[in-house]
């Protein structure tokens, strides 16, 4: 699995912060011809982290996530009371369906990963996309109480499965001011971004 891919990063930030020993296949989810067949047999939508754990094959990085976290022994990364797990899916829900296309595609690939080709960043998307990444803030911070992760006193999923997205958007210049908005989300990612886990799934590394 490729070591730039967010999604395989907060799979492999799961995996580190429960103390559990991986190995990473290689796969190029982006090459020319599409996606290679032996990922398409495991993951039909030709996406990454395809994962296996003795014979037991599973996708999509929440699910994923979540049996990494029940499977293993180690720190619990989901609250045991119905609502505040409820909270840590509401916020991966969130992260899915409104930050990672905003924050990592319209803002960090445009701005940052697209000049690198060589190639001039549609300025458009990237205002499009601004509002959007400060509504994304704005309702993560809503939902982070007193903090000091995103669903309160301890480490969750959440926070694993934000951490990878909020790595690239930083980035961006564009994050610097939109996080002036949010200072508990600025101090999250300041304290995250130093965790052992976080550095050593860092990309490059
Ligand atoms: N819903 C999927 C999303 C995975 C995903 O989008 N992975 C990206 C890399 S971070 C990918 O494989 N992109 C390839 C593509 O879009 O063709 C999951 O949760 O695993």
């Amino acid at each position: 699995m490729a070591p730039y891919s967010v999604y395989v990063r907060a799979v492999r930030l799961a995996l580190e912060e429960k103390g559990v020993a991986y190995r990473l296949d290689p796969v190029d989810v982006f090459a020319k011809d599409g996606p290679p067949a032996s990922l398409l047999e495991r993951q039909p939508f030709g996406r990454i982290p395809a994962f296996e754990h003795d014979g037991f094959r599973l996708y999509e990085a929440g699910a994923i996530e979540r049996y990494v976290d029940e499977a293993f022994p180690g720190p619990a990364l989901q609250p045991s009371a119905p609502r505040e797990r409820a909270r840590v899916n509401q916020l991966t829900s969130i992260l899915d369906s409104y930050a990672y296309r905003t924050l990592v595609w319209d803002i960090y690939v445009e701005r940052v990963s697209v000049p690198k080709q060589g190639r001039a960043p549609d300025e458009a998307r990237i205002q499009t996309a601004l509002p959007k990444a400060q509504l994304c803030l704005r309702a993560i911070n809503d939902l982070m109480d007193d903090g000091p992760y995103l669903a309160g006193a301890a480490l969750t999923l959440a926070d694993l499965h934000a951490a990878p997205m909020f790595a690239y958007f930083t980035l961006a210049p564009e994050a610097e001011a939109l996080l002036a908005e949010q200072p508990a989300i600025k101090a999250w990612w300041a304290s995250m971004s130093r965790r052992p886990a976080v550095q050593a799934t860092a990309y490059p590394a």
